[in-house]
């Protein structure tokens, strides 16, 4: 008796905790808003459709619920055994007219909740003629945004992707291996073949609660969604496939401008970066060279600096295993959002140690010096 006693007692305080770890979620930090609620939808087509199928879909499977488990609870109390008594309630095996009623109801509660699901599959699956069309290629453990439109050339840019309200954005969704150097453009249209970079890989999850739901990132597939918003703002999203050591660490956001911010946001990013002429931000270049970051990253319009009047080297054709940094500066997190781009402190300590910030990082720890390091920073203020 007192055993169950105890474990009745267990089970209680382990409820007590869920609740209060539920609740911990519901407040969401310290501005009182919640930033990634699915049940907020922005305005749009894709979050609101969604939001209606959802909102039509829980009464219902609610209601199913209490009845089932109301219909369990009370088979359990009114059959219960009683004192000594230990006779059997009346055995029925067989009702035609009962289970053809039970057969007969989920089926329509089926068919009615399946004419809007498969319409809003369809409303979903098609995407306006003049959206925006926009690679994203999932690596471990970041995501890489290359705009594809003729007029968008080069605008390649990492964790957060811009977009313009009230237009629908054609997302096409590739997992590539951070580690092995490989360059997107290279990779066939379409399904890619298991083979190559591509394989290696992993399945990551393209989440932005408030804007859509998940769409899994296959490595050898190019999986497509839409998005689109009406609202201006920033809408916070993240991996939500466990992707390896720092899956909880790749989150990303997008965000959402009016069509004139945007347009000139892509214009400063097609620029290509100059060259660093003067003082610490040129020693900061060449340091980017000696010390291997050109294997890595991308800067369009580099290098020209060793070489004056030399050629740059096409974007197409840099190395894309880390994200492209020709406007570095501009952004306003890194390293998948967890670091300020203004903080010299963030970027020092990334550069010291990448594996210190974001465990698992594919960016070796290169052992710089702390001088080296302040020119790499002044270098790299100058990627506007
Ligand atoms: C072996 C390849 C490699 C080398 C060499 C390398 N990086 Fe990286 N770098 C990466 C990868 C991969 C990331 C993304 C890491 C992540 O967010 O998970 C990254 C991220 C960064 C970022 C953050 C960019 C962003 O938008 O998130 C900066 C800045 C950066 N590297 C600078 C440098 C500098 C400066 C050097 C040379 C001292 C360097 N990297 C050398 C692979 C490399
Ligand atoms: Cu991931």
């Amino acid at each position: 008796m007192r055993g169950g006693r105890q474990r009745s007692r267990a089970g209680w305080a382990m409820v007590l905790v869920l609740a209060l770890l539920l609740a911990g979620c519901a407040i969401g930090g310290d501005t009182g808003e919640i930033p990634q609620n699915a049940l907020d939808p922005a305005a749009g087509t894709v979050a609101e459709e969604q939001d209606a199928l959802w909102n039509l879909v829980f009464p219902i499977a609610v209601g199913v619920f209490i009845l089932v488990q109301g219909l369990i609870l009370f088979a359990v109390w009114r059959f219960r055994a009683r004192g000594e008594e230990r006779e059997l309630p009346k055995q029925v095996a067989g009702n035609t007219r009962l289970e053809i009623f039970w057969t007969i109801i989920p089926a329509l509660i089926l068919a009615l909740i399946a004419i809007p699901a498969v319409r809003t599959i369809f409303t979903l699956s098609t995407v306006d003629e003049d959206a925006l069309n926009v690679r994203v290629i999932a690596k471990q453990y970041w995501w890489e945004f290359e705009y594809e439109d003729p007029a968008q050339e080069g605008v390649v840019t990492s964790t957060q992707l811009h977009i313009p309200t009230g237009r629908e954005v054609r997302l096409s969704m590739q997992s590539v291996s951070s580690s092995v150097p490989y360059n997107p453009n290279e990779l066939p249209e379409g399904e890619l073949t298991p083979t190559g970079s591509a394989a290696q890989g992993v399945i990551h999850s393209f989440w932005v609660p408030r804007l859509a739901g998940k769409v899994d990132v296959v490595p050898g597939h190019t999986r497509e969604m839409k998005i689109v918003t009406d609202e201006p703002g920033l809408y916070l999203g993240q991996c939500a496939e466990f992707c390896g050591l720092a899956h909880a660490n790749m989150r990303f956001s997008v965000l959402a401008q009016t069509p004139e911010e945007f347009e000139a946001w892509i214009a400063e990013q097609a620029e290509p970066a100059a060259d660093a002429t003067e003082g610490m931000a040129a020693e900061g270049q060449r340091v980017f060279e000696s010390a291997q970051c050109v294997a890595c990253h991308a800067i369009g319009g580099y290098p020209t600096g060793g070489e004056p009047g030399g050629e740059p080297i096409p974007l197409d054709q840099q190395p894309r295993v880390g994200p492209n940094l020709t406007h570095f500066n501009s952004r306003d997190n890194f390293a998948g959002g967890i670091l300020d781009v203004d903080s010299d402190e963030d970027l020092q300590a990334w550069l010291r140690n990448p594996q210190a910030e974001k465990p698992g990082a594919q960016m070796p720890n290169l052992n710089l010096s702390d001088e080296a390091i302040d020119t790499l920073v002044a270098y790299l203020r100058t990627l506007d």
